[in-house]
């Protein structure tokens, strides 16, 4: 059977938007940048993304668009008998983790949007919004059945293929979510307090860096470009090789960054206006983002909208991680895209009962340090597989590849910056790395 395509290159570069625009732009960038102190995170972030992470995007899709398979293939087809392929592995590993712990707050978003339709989140419930979202994540049944139904939608789109599915929907939702948070940011700037948060998200305080917020920066950047985790090695393997990469893979980076800010800018002013604890963790913008809608005229719809767009934001990211391993194992033993997705996307949501019983019943798990169990899988995840998984890349394109099979893997043949990128690639990029886990571990200082 003929490997499926994008419709066009358009549609490829929406769904590859979709993929890096979601939870992590708004949820996780907030809440990451509240707990490691703002604008130093910020700036570390914003230079990982242009240093590392768009170069290192490109190389994914190259390898993807060049094996013309799922990412343990395209690794084999590349370098047969050479064992490039157990980072394919990695990634497969890495989006079982994620994709666990994703549904479930993406599960919460669903709710959210539901409380905005049926009404009760139009006025502040009595508890506040701040014990109204405890009770409902450490409740045992509730957040499962909205997981659930997140995880029949993901389940849904991926089986009906790569075209009909989300490529539509990306269209339309994308620059919606883009106009309603630039909406949002104006409103987020008048509120009393705006400056302080302001002053937080941008001003660098260069003291609250150390070895652990260099960690969470470079997590941050993998996270939210979708990057070392074998999506976009995916989504690329289904570019036929006359489309050309390097405008489409810039514009991608630029958008998620923007997007990323312009959430920060719409909601650190309200963590000051509202007086919550900017490293209040997860729960940040469920509190937060109620809060302003409550105060603002026509809040209500506004609430509804953006928790409808934060859902499809998340949507259009899962499928994109779900995507990973169902098109390894469709290849691998020859299952169908239906089997595929229905019995991976069904592990996938016990994986996740087991996340939304860690803010319930198992509160008290805590398998790394101090950390949850959301945060532990995420913590895997996100600053040590992905960054690995980003490793492997561009060691693959940059030492495994000769010059010219990554130049023009990677449409870069006649570009003025071709040998910027390929030092990031060969040198920069794994340096860093390194470096950061070495210094992570404590081993240098
Ligand atoms: N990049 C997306 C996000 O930022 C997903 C990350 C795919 C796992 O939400």
């Amino acid at each position: 059977m003929a490997r499926e395509k994008w419709a066009s290159k358009l549609g490829f570069m929406l769904a590859a938007m979709g993929s890096a625009v979601g939870l992590g732009n708004i949820w996780r960038f907030s809440y990451v940048a509240g707990e490691n102190g703002g604008g130093a995170f910020l700036i570390l972030y914003l230079g990982f993304v242009f240093l590392i992470g768009i170069p290192v995007l490109l190389a994914e899709f190259s390898i993807g668009r060049q094996g013309q398979s799922d990412v343990v293939g395209s690794y084999k087809e590349l370098a047969p008998n050479k064992p490039w392929y157990l980072a394919g592995f990695m990634g497969i590993a890495s989006s079982f983790l994620i994709l666990g712990f994703y549904s479930v707050v993406a599960g919460w978003s669903l709710y959210y949007f539901w409380n905005y339709i049926n009404g009760s989140f139009w006025t502040i419930p009595d508890a506040g919004y701040g014990a109204t979202f405890e009770g409902l994540i450490s409740n045992t049944t509730t957040p499962l059945f909205w997981h659930g139904l997140f995880m029949v939608l993901t389940i849904l789109v991926v089986l009906t293929g790569i075209k009909k599915g989300i490529e539509k929907a990306s269209k339309v939702f994308m620059p919606t979510l883009a106009v309603l948070l630039v909406l949002l940011a104006i409103y987020s700037v008048t509120l009393e307090g705006a400056g302080e948060g302001l002053r937080f998200l941008f001003q660098p305080n260069w003291a609250k860096i150390d070895s652990g917020v260099i960690l969470a920066a470079l997590g941050q950047a993998f996270f939210s470009l979708s990057l070392g985790m074998g999506a976009m090695m995916t989504y690329g393997s289904y570019l036929p090789k006359s489309e050309s990469l390097p405008s489409a893979t810039v514009g991608i980076g630029i958008m998620d960054t923007v997007f990323a800010i312009v959430a920060g800018i719409v909601i650190f002013p309200a963590v000051y206006a509202f007086d919550i604890s900017a490293s209040s963790g997860p729960p940040l913008v469920f509190i937060t983002l109620p809060g302003i809608f409550a105060q603002m005229p026509f809040g209500s719809i506004v609430g509804l909208l953006f928790f409808f767009l934060l859902s499809i934001a998340a949507l259009s990211s899962a499928i994109s991680i779900l995507e990973v391993p169902v098109a390894y194992f469709m290849r691998r033993f020859k299952w169908s895209r239906r089997f595929s997705s229905i019995f991976i996307g069904v592990i996938m949501y016990f994986l996740g009962v087991v996340v939304s019983l860690g803010f319930g019943v198992w509160s008290g798990v805590t398998p790394i340090g101090d950390l949850g169990i959301l945060d532990s899988m995420d913590y895997v995840a996100s600053n040590i597989l992905l960054p690995l998984g980003g490793l492997a890349i561009a060691l693959f394109v940059g030492w495994q590849w000769s010059v010219k099979e990554a130049l023009s893997a990677s449409d870069m043949t006649n570009l003025g910056v071709r040998y910027v990128w390929l030092g990031i690639i060969k040198f920069l990029a794994p340096i860093f790395i390194v470096l950061i886990f070495l210094q992570s571990i404590g081993i240098i200082g």
